[in-house]
């Protein structure tokens, strides 16, 4: 059955098509750098968002309108499995993402929820077998139901712990079973609201205890995945433990992790920690932990995370040109973490979020290629540092420095002259890479 019956294949028309259901920027086999649109990008849709989110707000109930609002339970369930791959097919998106929660209802006990679980694992696997369409990654939902209200991996409550990885348990399974490329960890309420009642040491050692519990089970069952943990500052906590990719490659140093994990970052939960995605990007490129990306956008004007669909080709630019220089996303992906604002409730506002998602950083991609190729930054940075290529910068780069041998060099040293940053002309020629004809 057909979900989306008004929409039809969505296809690469060029940057001259004014048809707003086809891709103006998005060529997937067009090759960028030496790989095709399609192997650079990766592209995901976000189960939550898509199938499940349904435009509610704190202040008011549902807007979105969808092919699957009069079925309810299990019956729901199957239906948003057939719409999934419907939407991947007719958007040309080759991977999704989802949470345990998402795919299959909760039961009234943990064996009935797995019990439904299993049934929608089982025609998830089929239709993947039938279209080739693949997991990014998966991961459990530890936060929504009210067990979790004083965290899972985090809580002061050692039954809940025991059911956050009875969870998490079976989520590997899955995955293993779905052959997902990534198994990605959000702490939705690793995090806390005060101090006055919360054992910091205690929450963090038994957190990575669970992490190092998840490692485990995968070499048990043979899981070969990519272990991802994915930064936020705050929301639903005050202070997430996982604040940033700073604060978490620190965590995972501690409890010597840091071999079995790499980062899945989200734009706007970098937004929010005060950074930009590009930054969170190069933190985690630098340590070897560039992991996958959630893409969206936040709003700078608002306070939390508010997953709108990215559309801002300079930060696609920038944040493309970050990933090529790590060397590329390997088996991470780009997932589309975004939602429809509350007033795109149409079925149809879906197919334009994604299709505007997908030309943004289809975009951003080729800018950034212009970037690489014409050495635009490169060089700048080159020249901005050459005083480390030679004489005394050469000795400190070498290790071959001392606070005395610096101490004579600066005595005798002439009138130190800095140069210009030259900001404004490269924010000149990046306006040329993104806009220029
Ligand atoms: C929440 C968020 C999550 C994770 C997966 O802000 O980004 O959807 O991506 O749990
Ligand atoms: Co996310």
């Amino acid at each position: 059955m057909a979900y989306f019956k008004n929409i039809g294949k969505i296809v690469y028309e060029g940057r001259e098509s004014d048809n707003p259901l086809a891709f103006k920027h998005y060529n997937p086999q067009e090759v960028v750098l030496g790989k095709t649109m399609e192997e650079h990008l990766r592209f995901a849709v976000a189960y939550w968002h898509t199938y499940v989110g349904d435009g509610s707000d704190p202040f008011g109930i549902g807007t979105a309108i969808r092919p699957w609002d009069s079925l309810t339970g299990m019956d729901k369930a199957k239906a948003r499995v057939e719409a999934n791959f419907e939407f991947m097919e007719k958007l040309g998106l080759p991977f999704f993402c989802f949470h345990d929660r998402d795919i299959a209802p909760e039961g009234e006990t943990l064996q009935e929820t797995n019990a439904n679980l299993d049934v929608i694992v089982a025609l998830l696997k089929d239709h993947m077998r039938s279209t080739g369409k693949k997991l990014l990654w998966n991961t459990a939902n530890m936060f929504t139901h009210p067990r979790y209200t004083h965290g899972a991996g985090t809580t002061c409550n050692a039954d809940v712990y025991a059911y956050a990885a009875a969870q998490l348990k079976k989520s590997l399974e899955i995955g293993k079973e779905l052959g997902a490329e990534n198994y990605v960890f959000w702490g939705g309420r690793e995090g806390y609201e005060s101090l006055l009642n919360t054992d910091m040491a205690l929450e963090l050692d038994n957190l990575a205890r669970l992490y190092r519990m998840a490692i485990d089970y995968a070499k048990e069952i043979g899981f070969d995945v990519q272990f991802l943990i994915e930064p936020k500052p705050k929301e639903p906590t005050k202070h997430q433990y996982d604040f940033d990719a700073a604060t978490t490659i620190a965590f995972l140093r501690k409890y010597e992790l840091e071999n079995h994990f790499k980062l899945n970052l989200e734009a706007n939960h970098a937004t929010l920690a005060g950074h930009t995605f590009e930054h969170e990007i190069r933190v985690a490129a630098i340590n070897g932990m560039l992991g996958s990306l959630d893409a969206n956008q936040g709003d700078l004007l608002l306070g939390w995370d508010t997953d709108e669909f990215p559309t801002d080709l300079y930060a696609t630019t920038l944040t493309m040109y970050e990933v090529l220089k790590a060397g590329g996303l390997g088996r991470g992906g780009v997932n589309f973490d975004a939602k429809v604002r509350r007033g795109s409730f149409e079925p149809e506002d879906l197919f334009h979020a994604h299709i505007a998602g997908m030309d943004a950083y289809a975009w951003g991609l080729k800018a950034a290629a212009r970037l690489i190729e014409g050495k635009v930054l490169d060089a700048f940075v080159e020249e901005r540092y050459r005083s480390f290529r030679e004489g005394i910068g050469a000795d400190i780069v070498a290790g071959r420095a001392t606070l005395a041998s610096l101490e004579q060099y600066a005595l005798q040293n002439k009138p130190i002259r800095n140069e210009s940053g030259r900001l404004e002309r490269i924010r000149a020629a990046l306006n040329e890479a993104i806009f220029g004809v």
